[in-house]
């Protein structure tokens, strides 16, 4: 049996989610609430100790890491493949997933998303229940990162970081796609199923115009969207509070963005 610790509309969770509806398997879920603190009870801490979704829990075997996930879902269930045969494409795969790993997830997407909307989530909290929130972060370098983009949002030094991060992602996915139809090859892969939900942050984040001039990546969104894995793993988890929280504030910030890459070097 498949039971998937997750968040709505986390984008580790969807990734995962994706995953699992691309291949056509049955899972379970426990939907985990990250603002009430959810990820953070002793109970789960012993499944995840970083306090994080998603975790899969297979027939008994605890499974962490949305992109490790997504590998042992393919090694477990291989077809119908998501992976390609060939050495080359592999190694595409997990270079784009290092990728992820490496910063893109935790530095560039959490902080365009903490800074522009999801601040404001814990500022209605008042100071005593944010500040305790924040500190129940595990690991010291995301938690007083966290605090900055909390208190100074777009005003964050880490916040242009991000910002850059993400013109550089956007550009280099764009000219991989302008030589072939998704990321790692000729077909659909893990690779597309892991970045699926960054370029889907942007949009909910009404900052889409980071693919203005991007032709080919745009064309790749469209064609994920059209895909029924994205209605299942995606759109039918969507929160529309979430939703308006994430569109107003970021239409609030994208002029703001626009002068951070135009200030870039
Ligand atoms: N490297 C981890 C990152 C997981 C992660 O950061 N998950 C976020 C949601 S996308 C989370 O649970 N955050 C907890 C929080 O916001 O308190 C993975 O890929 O699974």
């Amino acid at each position: 049996m498949l039971l998937l610790y997750h968040n709505s509309m986390s984008s580790c969770s969807q990734k995962v989610r994706l995953s699992l509806a691309e291949k056509g398997l049955d899972w379970d879920g426990r939907h985990l609430d990250l603002r009430a603190g959810d990820t953070q009870t002793v109970d789960y801490l012993k499944l995840n100790p970083k306090g994080v979704v998603p975790t899969l829990e297979h027939d008994g075997q605890i499974i962490r890491e949305s992109n490790v996930i997504l590998e042992y879902l393919e090694d477990a269930f291989p077809t119908p493949s998501l992976r390609p045969s060939d050495a080359l494409g592999k190694a595409e795969i997990r270079l784009w997933t290092k990728r992820l790993d490496e910063g893109h997830h935790d530095l560039a997407t959490t902080s365009i998303s903490m800074g522009i909307a999801f601040r404001h989530q814990f500022l209605a909290r008042g100071e005593a229940e944010c500040t305790a929130l924040i500190d129940a972060v595990p690991d010291p370098v995301k938690r007083e990162r966290r605090r900055d983009l909390v208190l100074k949002g777009i005003d964050a030094p880490v916040f242009h970081e991000a910002v850059r991060m993400w013109d550089t992602l956007v550009a280099d996915m764009d000219n991989v796609l302008q030589t072939r139809d998704w990321l790692a090859g000729a077909s659909y892969s893990i690779a597309d199923a892991a970045f699926t939900p960054y370029v889907t942050r942007l949009d909910h984040l009404n900052v889409l115009g980071f693919l203005d001039g991007r032709e080919a990546l745009s064309d790749w969104y469209e064609r994920i969207q059209a895909r029924p894995s994205y209605k299942t793993a995606i759109e039918d988890w969507n929160e529309e509070k979430y939703l308006t929280l994430m569109s107003e504030k970021g239409a609030e910030a994208w002029p703001r963005i626009q002068e951070i890459l135009a200030a870039a070097p």
